[in-house]
C-alpha cells in the first residue's frame, strides 16, 4: 500500500488532474465526503487528508510515504531548525501547482522604503516568521516580528503591524484590503515529497508514480 498525504482545497484541487494522469482516481470528494483516508481507483494506493502544514510531518514520519506540500510549508520548515533540511524528506518533484509568491504588502500609503532606507524598525506580521526573518536579515532591515495563524491583512489595517509577510496569487485579496506589495521575497510552487525510508522499501511502486507525476507535469507545461 502507498500512502499519499495531501490537504484540502488548492492542493488537492491541484493534484487531481496529476493524478488522472498518472491513472490514479481518487474515489470520493474531500469536500462531500468527512472521510479522512479516501481510496483511489488503484487498490495499492490511497490518500490521507491532512492539513498543509502537517504534510511534511507526515511523510517525515512515515505516516504517509509520499506527499505534496508548498515550497512555503516546506522552507518555513527547514528555516525554523536552523537551515536543516529535514531528515527523512526528500523533495524530488516541482508539480508546479498551487503556485503564488511569498510576498511583503503594506497599508496604501506607508512608504516602506523610505523607512528601510532610514534604517527605522518594521514592525511585520506574518506566519512566515522564520522565512521572514530571513529575508530581512539578509537585506540588514530591522524588524519586529508579529507570528499570525491567519488573516495577515487585518494586520497593518488595525495598527497591529507595519507591513505583512503572506502568499499573493491574484492580488485581490491585498486589494480588497487597501494593502499594496511592495517585494517579492520568492515563487512558490508545490513540491512532491517522498520519505525515504518508504522510497527503499516500496522501491519499484514508488518509483513508478514519480516518474508518472513527472510526465505529467512535464505535458501541462
Ligand atoms: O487553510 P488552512 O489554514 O487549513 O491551511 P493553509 O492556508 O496552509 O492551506 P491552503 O490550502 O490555503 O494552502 C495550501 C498551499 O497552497 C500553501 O501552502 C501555498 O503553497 C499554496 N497557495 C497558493 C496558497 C495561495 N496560492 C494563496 N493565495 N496559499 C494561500 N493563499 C492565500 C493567501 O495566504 C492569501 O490569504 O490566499 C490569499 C491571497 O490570494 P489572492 O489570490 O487574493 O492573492
Ligand atoms: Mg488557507
Amino acid at each position: 500500500m502507498i500512502t499519499l498525504a495531501l490537504s484540502k482545497g488548492r492542493i488537492f484541487d491541484d493534484s487531481l488532474p496529476l493524478l488522472r494522469a498518472a491513472g490514479i482516481e481518487v474515489l470520493e470528494d474531500p469536500e462531500q465526503s468527512r472521510k479522512l483516508i479516501i481510496g483511489t481507483s488503484r487498490p495499492d494506493v490511497r490518500v490521507v487528508l491532512v492539513r498543509a502544514s502537517d504534510v511534511p510531518t507526515y511523510v517525515q514520519h512515515g505516516g504517509a510515504d509520499i506527499g505534496v506540500a508548498g515550497l512555503d510549508v516546506l522552507l518555513e520548515g527547514t528555516a525554523e531548525q536552523g537551515g536543516a533540511s529535514a531528515a527523512g524528506l526528500y523533495r524530488v518533484l516541482d508539480l508546479k501547482i498551487a503556485r503564488c509568491r511569498l510576498s511583503v504588502a503594506v497599508r496604501a500609503g506607508f512608504d516602506y522604503a523610505a523607512t528601510v532606507k532610514q534604517g527605522s524598525r518594521l514592525r511585520v506580521a506574518t506566519k512566515y516568521t522564520h522565512l521572514a526573518r530571513q529575508f530581512f536579515a539578509s537585506k540588514g532591515v530591522h524588524v519586529d516580528l508579529i507570528k499570525l495563524y491567519g488573516s495577515m491583512e487585518l494586520a497593518p489595517l488595525t495598527g497591529l503591524a507595519d507591513a505583512i509577510v503572506d502568499l499573493v496569487s491574484t492580488g485581490s485579496t491585498l486589494k480588497a484590503n487597501h494593502l499594496v506589495e511592495v517585494e517579492k521575497i520568492m515563487d512558490i510552487s508545490s513540491r512532491l515529497v517522498v520519505n525515504p525510508a518508504a522510497l527503499k522499501l516500496k522501491r519499484e511502486p514508488l518509483r513508478a508514480l514519480i516518474d508518472a507525476f513527472e510526465t505529467a507535469v512535464e505535458a501541462r507545461s
